[in-house]
């Protein structure tokens, strides 16, 4: 049986392909996509979460968003990156479609906590954003942990350098994390169990343009690949990783995973705000992925891609 899954994105190139492989996937069955501020603005990453939609014919999800603030704010300049997609020529190919959903998302919040009392299994939660929505529903209502499978999270930096570039906190913590320090405890402390995503996997795996290359030629007749590839493409000459793709991946097929257990803590202020590290005397111990072998990872990508 499908795995039910709750996808909490925060709308970058990387997240919103993210979703389409949740919701295409036969190995996950997608209940409720909320959209949390953080690597885009909010409204921007809905319509284009809706287009997609709407693009692909995909049905029977429920889109929500949430205007929780995250503690940081990621740069203005990348959260601009998600009203390029909404513009995307490819969607002029709707213009005649009733669009996905014609009303404004339910609160995310809502949203899941509904998901999770009704669901007739437990259900796991994907982030690829800032933890604010979850740390919040968790806090809020303590027993639907009891309905959540685990959470599987794109965050962290264990052993490698952080990517936030501000200066005072330069390369100290990674963006999800940094975002919201406290919502990561939270999360922690829940009990929950979690899968963790950190950068130290993540940056083993660059955007590979032979990939692309590969799913050009053999996704002619894939509307899915077709809107994937242009996606990537608005990335292409950055610096840019499969960060949530993978973490998308880990739910579709966690068995192609390595994973090792470490006790792991996070640094809540301060100039380390955001610095998820090993700890012997706090912290939670989760299960952190290491490896993936890349041709077992792209095959994920592109089989999923070519199913729609
Ligand atoms: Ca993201």
């Amino acid at each position: 049986m499908a795995k039910l899954i709750i996808h909490d994105h925060d709308g970058h190139i990387d997240d919103l392909i993210s979703l389409i492989l949740l919701w295409i996937s036969p190995e996950t069955d997608l209940q409720v996509v909320g959209i949390t501020s953080g690597d885009s603005f909010v409204e921007e990453a809905f319509k284009a979460s809706i287009k997609i939609a709407t693009f692909l014919d995909l049905e029977t999800v429920e889109i929500a968003q949430s205007n929780e603030s995250a503690l940081n704010p990621f740069p203005e300049s990348w959260r601009k990156e998600s009203s390029l997609v909404v513009d995307l020529p490819i969607f002029s190919q709707i213009s005649h479609k009733r669009p996905y959903q014609d009303f404004k998302g339910r609160n995310s919040l809502v949203a899941y906590s509904d998901c999770l009392k009704h669901a007739n299994s437990k259900v796991t939660i994907v982030t690829t954003g800032p933890l604010t929505n979850i740390a919040l529903l968790l806090e809020q209502q303590p027993k639907l942990k009891d309905n959540i499978q685990e959470i599987i999270i794109m965050g962290g930096a264990i052993n490698v350098p952080g990517n936030v570039e501000i200066d005072n906190f330069k390369h100290k913590a990674e963006w999800n994390i940094f975002a919201h320090p406290q919502a990561f405890r939270t999360v922690l402390n829940s009990g929950v169990h979690i899968k963790l995503i950190p950068l130290d996997v993540t940056n083993l795996f660059p955007l590979n343009k032979e990939l692309l290359i590969s799913l050009e030629e053999r996704g002619q007749k894939s509307k899915a690949a077709k809107l994937a590839l242009k996606l990537w493409s608005l990335v292409s000459s950055f610096e840019y990783y499969y960060w949530d793709t993978l973490t998308s991946v880990c739910a579709i097929k966690p068995d192609l995973f390595t994973f090792k257990e470490q006790k792991i803590d996070v640094v809540t202020s301060g100039s380390s705000m955001g610095r998820t590290y090993v700890s012997l005397f706090s912290g939670r111990h989760i299960e952190i992925a290491t490896q993936i072998s890349k041709a077992a990872f792209e095959q994920v990508i592109i089989e999923t891609l070519l199913m729609t």
